[in-house]
């Protein structure tokens, strides 16, 4: 049974692709059999994130976006990580009205996946719903978050290419510096360019661009804290230079500015293909998900091999001051390991 279900995920099927991400997200042990399947058939795929604050227009934008890829044949896959997502139906009935051309395409896969499962639940399976869509065959995956909370940050800042949203009139405020997103971007999307001070906006992110990012800086290491050995640096075989943060304008509801973007798209992914940061980015988004899995892994172990009540007895202690957390944890690895 599962190797149909690879067999059909590999064909490009909508249903069997959903049977699968709904497994994961249920942690079904199965999932784990077909993404041994497919993992050999994934690598191919673009992987461009999408975050920013809420109402920014990231979905319009995602949605618009893929229309323009669409235009030029290109497959594509939408993930939103984001409840309150016109792609999980949160949205006003005109944005819903707009995406039906792209629910109805062949061509288009969306799927909206809620913030739920901590302890490294989400990215976790994000990162296997990626690796099914990408084995799936789709040629670019559109992952949207929202620009707030850990788990989100950490799951755009895995894809190759990230795009931070920001729009005029939320404030004066460059809303990515209080995300803490800005420094990830690798493009800016000025969405509402309709608005009339879109001007300010953008010269804001310009000058905060010139006085603040390194160009060509050292690549982002996504707070791996396990000793990987890197391969040997890439060698630029574009004369190495560097990648320039460009600020884009758009109008999501009418669609203007948007080829722009995708154009960008490519000249990143070209980039990053060209200097060896491809690589590196590939490298490094397997090894923290390699640590996702494994602390969540290693949790679930030693949770499972610890007698019955001693978890809440050690926090009674922790309470009552008798032990402080590091004494509590040299416990709980004793009584689990005896
Ligand atoms: N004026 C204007 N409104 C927009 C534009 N793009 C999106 N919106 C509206 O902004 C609101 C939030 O859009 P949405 O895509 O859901 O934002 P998200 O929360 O960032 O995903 C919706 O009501 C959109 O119709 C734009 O270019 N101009
Ligand atoms: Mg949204």
């Amino acid at each position: 049974m599962p190797e149909t279900l690879t067999k059909q995920i590999l064909a490009g099927k909508k249903r069997a692709i959903a049977r699968l991400i709904t497994q994961i997200e249920n942690r079904q042990p199965q999932a784990q059999t077909a993404l041994s399947q497919l993992y050999a058939h994934t690598g191919r795929a673009h992987l461009v994130g999408i975050t920013g604050a809420p109402g920014t227009g990231k979905s319009s934008l995602v949605s618009e976006v893929a229309k323009a890829y669409r235009r030029q044949d290109k497959t594509v896959a939408i993930l939103a990580v984001d409840p309150s997502s016109p792609f999980s139906g949160g949205a006003v009935l005109g944005d819903r009205i707009r995406m039906q051309d792209l629910t109805r395409d062949a061509g288009v896969y969306i799927r909206s996946m809620a913030s739920r499962g901590g302890a490294g639940g989400l990215t976790w399976a994000v990162d296997d719903t990626l690796k099914v869509l990408d084995a799936a065959g789709f040629e670019v995956v559109l992952i949207e978050t929202v620009g707030a909370g850990q788990s989100e940050v950490d799951i755009v800042k895995t894809a190759h290419t990230i795009i931070v949203v920001e729009a005029p009139g939320l404030g004066d405020d460059i809303q990515a510096i209080k995300a803490g997103i800005l420094e990830i971007a690798d493009i800016f999307v000025v969405n509402k360019a309709d608005n009339p001070n879109v001007a300010r906006t953008v010269s804001a992110l310009q000058q905060m661009l010139e006085l603040g990012r390194v160009p060509g800086g050292p690549v982002r290491h996504h707070g791996v804290s396990m000793p990987v050995d890197s391969p040997s640096p890439p060698k630029p075989v574009d004369g190495g230079s560097p990648w320039q943060v460009p600020v884009l304008k758009t109008m999501a509801l009418s669609g203007e500015g948007v080829e722009v973007v995708v154009d960008t798209i490519a000249q990143h992914y070209q980039h990053l293909q060209a200097s060896g940061e491809l690589a590196v980015r590939n490298r490094t988004r397997l090894a923290d998900e390699l640590q996702t899995v494994l602390q969540v892994e290693l949790l679930r172990r030693l949770l499972d091999r610890l007698p019955p009540h001693c978890l809440s007895e050690i926090i009674d202690k922790l309470v009552d001051k008798n032990l402080t957390p590091y004494e509590a944890v040299q416990v709980l690895l004793k009584e689990a390991t005896e």
